[in-house]
């Protein structure tokens, strides 16, 4: 068979049912072999930024691994954006790209570059199959260390002599991710760190929705009794009643969180990864630290080890509970807790109920939201406020962009949400500059028959940017400001619905009604006003 074939039956071994991309001349091979393909449903996209977005968001919903394509040179460097965002949100993703000829990619020619160089800090693994024999090892490898503790990107490069060579061989059988569990002397000595401490703080972290260990997680805090900070990328684990939820940190001003972390004498810091929020940030005054994580702590001098649980989260979470973990009697004051509320907007009466600010909007849409509503975010003021005043009804449904924290990636990446959650509402919140970045995989939306509710918050200028510069740095801002297409126009020429609320109870009517729908692509264009 020809050596594409035999990616693409390697491809279905796994389990691959899209693949995001764009072709090239060097790719035509696998395009041919892929059109062959039974499982695997081909998505053109406009950009391959949006494609690996849009694996991205695959990979963090579906439990799978996303793939995404592109050609050598300028395709594969469009992808990287894409797939840093992936490794640095432990994502998994697959990217294939074409490459020039092994007889060329000694000496200066037509778009070759060393991608696999330039793929290396941005992924886990980065190779080129330089032997059509290797091509099973190298994609069933590939999928495990996209898989493997902790997940991210990985990038198969295919060159163009090896893509129409005649092979015979077949893919590797799958087997199950291998799972650790602690020995029972670290179970032990974990269980003597919780019952020295007085007043344990739990923070917990991405890595709990990513091992579906969020049932585990919420019997454990019900045995001991103590208070749960989220990160960002864990809201939603406890519901935002709990009596546990001291909510998330990680705003910009005032955060309330940060005195509760002062008050502990010890942090049980589950599923946590580092590049969620920097230790310094929050563990200021260098709190001892028991680490409970699928891989072992990074040694810093704000996340000092009192303890480390290493193994998949799951299994470690359900063990530690046993008869000599007694429940803990400590609580914050009830004083800290309404402050705690009050940073994060939970109970805040709102000034004006009309008007279209962000924490209105947020406020509606999670009041219309359900356990299955998934929301986007894209990157700047508007995820900042996020965090302060939306909360998720379910853990793993607010997806945002944050190791990498790049804007652009709401709208392909609520793309990538639809197509592995499809009967769930999917909401995208961007900023106009966010949005314009990459507006146009409204056309795939649209292709694709997708319904998605956009939301752009219309208001002229990089916010965040604006913000940090008048508010925080400079008391003046500079280079802020652009000029924005007619979205409700723009909107139609995709053949996208696009309405412009003025208000708040009409936005409200709008979300509610597209919500019940659920089958069309709208775009809500609100202008906010500065
Ligand atoms: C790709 C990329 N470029 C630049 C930045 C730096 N940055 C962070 S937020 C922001 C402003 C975003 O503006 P907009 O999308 O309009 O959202 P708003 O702040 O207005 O809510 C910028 C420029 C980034 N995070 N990602």
């Amino acid at each position: 068979m020809k050596t594409t074939d035999l990616v693409v039956q390697c491809l279905e071994n796994e389990g691959v049912k899209y693949i995001f991309g764009i072709m090239g001349k060097e790719t035509l091979d696998l395009m041919n072999s892929l059109s062959k393909s039974k499982q695997i449903t081909y998505v053109n996209v406009r950009h391959e930024q949006g494609a690996a977005f849009m694996a991205d968001v695959y990979g963090r919903l579906s439990n799978k691994v996303g793939v995404c394509l592109a050609t050598l040179g300028p395709g594969a460097s469009n992808l990287l954006t894409g797939i840093a965002s992936a490794t640095l949100d432990h994502s998994p993703v697959v990217a294939i790209t074409g490459q020039a000829g092994f007889e060329r990619q000694h000496k200066e020619g037509h778009q070759y570059i060393d991608v696999v160089k330039i793929f290396e800090p941005a992924t886990k693994w980065s190779v080129q199959i330089k032997d059509s024999k290797t091509i099973p090892k190298i994609i069933r490898n590939g999928f495990r260390v996209a898989q493997l503790e902790k997940p991210g990107a990985v990038l198969i490069e295919l060159p163009e002599n090896l893509a129409s060579e005649m092979i015979q061989s077949q893919p590797i059988p799958v087997t199950p991710i291998p799972k650790s569990i602690p020995t029972s002397e670290a179970f032990e000595a974990a269980r003597k760190v919780i019952n020295q401490s007085q007043k344990p703080v739990v923070i917990v972290g991405n890595g709990v929705i990513r091992q579906s260990a969020m049932d585990e997680f919420r019997n454990l805090i019900g045995h001991l009794q103590i208070p749960v900070i989220h990160s960002f990328m864990a809201k939603g684990i406890l519901a935002k009643n709990h009596p546990l939820n001291y909510f998330t940190f990680g705003f910009m001003i005032q955060d309330e969180t940060l005195p509760l972390i002062d008050e502990s004498d010890l942090l049980i810091v589950v599923g946590f990864d580092a590049n969620e929020r920097a230790p310094k940030d929050w563990n200021k005054k260098a709190r001892p630290i028991l680490h409970i994580n699928p891989l072992p702590a990074e040694i810093d001098d704000y996340y000092p080890l009192k303890g480390e649980l290493v193994g998949d989260l799951k299994a470690t979470l359900k063990a530690l509970i046993s008869p000599d973990l007694p429940t803990k009697h400590w609580m914050p004051s009830e004083n800290l807790k309404k402050r705690i509320q009050s940073t994060y907007q939970i109970n805040k009466a709102l000034e004006d109920k009309e008007s279209l600010s962000i924490e209105n909007i947020l406020n509606v849409i999670e009041s219309h939201s359900t356990e299955k509503t998934i929301v986007i975010s894209d990157v700047g003021a508007h995820k900042v406020a996020i965090a302060r005043t939306y909360q998720p009804k379910q853990g793993g449904r607010l997806i945002i962009s944050n190791g990498f924290a790049s804007m652009g990636i709401s709208i392909p990446g609520s793309i990538g949400a639809k197509l592995a959650c499809p009967l769930d509402p999917v909401i995208c919140i961007t900023g106009d500059g966010g949005a314009l970045m990459n507006i146009s995989e409204l056309e795939t939306a649209k292709r694709l028959g997708l319904s998605i509710i956009i939301i752009v918050i219309n208001n002229l200028s990089l916010k965040l940017e604006e913000q940090m510069m008048e508010e925080k740095f400079f008391g003046q801002s500079f280079g802020v400001n652009f000029g924005n297409p007619d979205f409700l126009k723009l909107a139609e020429s995709f053949g996208v619905k696009g309405v412009q609320p003025t208000d708040l109870p009409e936005f409200e009517q709008v979300l509610n009604e597209a919500l019940i729908r659920n089958n069309e692509l709208m775009l809500i264009d609100l202008q906010i006003p500065n």
